[in-house]
């Protein structure tokens, strides 16, 4: 669904928004059963979970970047109402997706339960402005539901944080448990936030269950001071051709793709990425491209 302004409007406010039923049932449904070519099945899992140690090593353990075997589950990273989405806050078209992980935990594999902390120290090399010009969108789509048992993210709404300078990334734990609120939602939400705020990890609290989120981040192209993956160092991985091959012009553009009537696009270049690339449509680019130079010809 597309994102009400009101809720962009309350990433500003409040530093986070949730919206339920953002993603349709369809794709979710598709997602949520490509998870398992990655993860356990939750029954799977905690039929023994000593069969999986991996995500006993720590709590960063279960999350795994773009892109993933699975169409199923990289279309959702281009859900055209998160493109939208993202244009909106960051108003202008100019954007760039910046990271993109899946991220499943499993109760009792290892204790979630973190401090507050404000995200920017690995999506920025500096710190973002306290006038919120300049922001980045940060999400998390919920691919299963969260309760209050599931371990949600709890944010703080910025009000209760304004007077720490936007330099401190880290509080006491326990600070601010009483200021927290529990992103909850039915699977198919988004948690939209604001790299300034403070959040945290939370601990399941009832054995037996699981949760798994995309987390997904944008940025405007040109701040090259934020950022984190690097996606041409992600192009060997299972599923990159697939995906790149399936989007659209739009979609590739947000991945650093060279637009139509960009000067990268010639003859030679049109034909070694079609090479590289079995099946995608070029015609969209090759409507611009460039004569070929005589050395082409
Ligand atoms: O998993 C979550 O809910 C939040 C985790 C988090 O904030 C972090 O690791 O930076």
């Amino acid at each position: 669904m597309r994102i009400p302004d009101a809720n962009l409007a309350e990433v500003f406010d409040r530093g986070f928004t949730v919206v339920e039923s953002f993603l349709d049932k369809e794709t979710l449904r598709a997602c949520q059963e490509a998870l398992w070519e990655i993860y356990p099945r939750p029954e799977d899992y905690f039929a023994d979970p000593e069969a999986h140690p991996r995500f006993a090593r720590s709590q960063f353990a279960g999350l795994r970047f773009f892109p993933y075997p699975s169409w199923a589950i990289n279309r959702v990273c281009v859900y055209p109402d998160l493109i939208d989405a993202a244009e909106r806050f960051l108003q202008t078209t100019e954007i760039d997706c910046y990271k993109i992980e899946l991220w499943a935990k499993y109760s009792g594999a290892v204790d979630y339960d973190q401090a507050h902390h404000r995200d920017y120290e690995n999506h920025t090399i500096v710190v973002p402005r306290a006038d919120q010009l300049m922001p980045q969108m940060t999400c998390f789509i919920l691919l299963s539901d969260v309760t209050e048992l599931d371990g949600p993210t709890k944010a703080v709404p910025l009000e209760k944080t304004r007077h720490i300078p936007i330099g401190i990334t880290r509080t006491e734990m326990g600070e601010f448990f009483d200021d927290e609120v529990a992103v909850t939602g039915p699977a198919g939400s988004i948690l939209i936030y604001k790299t300034d705020v403070f959040h945290r990890g939370s601990n399941f609290k009832a054995p037996g269950r699981s949760r798994f989120v995309m987390p997904i981040d944008f940025k405007k192209r040109g701040w090259r001071w934020q950022g984190k993956l690097a996606w041409p160092d992600r192009a060997l991985n299972p599923g990159w051709k697939e995906a790149m091959v399936k989007m659209t012009p739009r979609q590739r553009d947000l991945f650093g793709w060279p637009p139509a009537g960009d000067p990268y696009w010639n003859a030679q270049t049109l034909a070694d990425v079609a090479l590289r690339y079995p099946g995608i449509d070029l015609s969209p680019y090759g409507a611009h491209a460039e004569e070929p130079t005589p050395a082409e010809a």
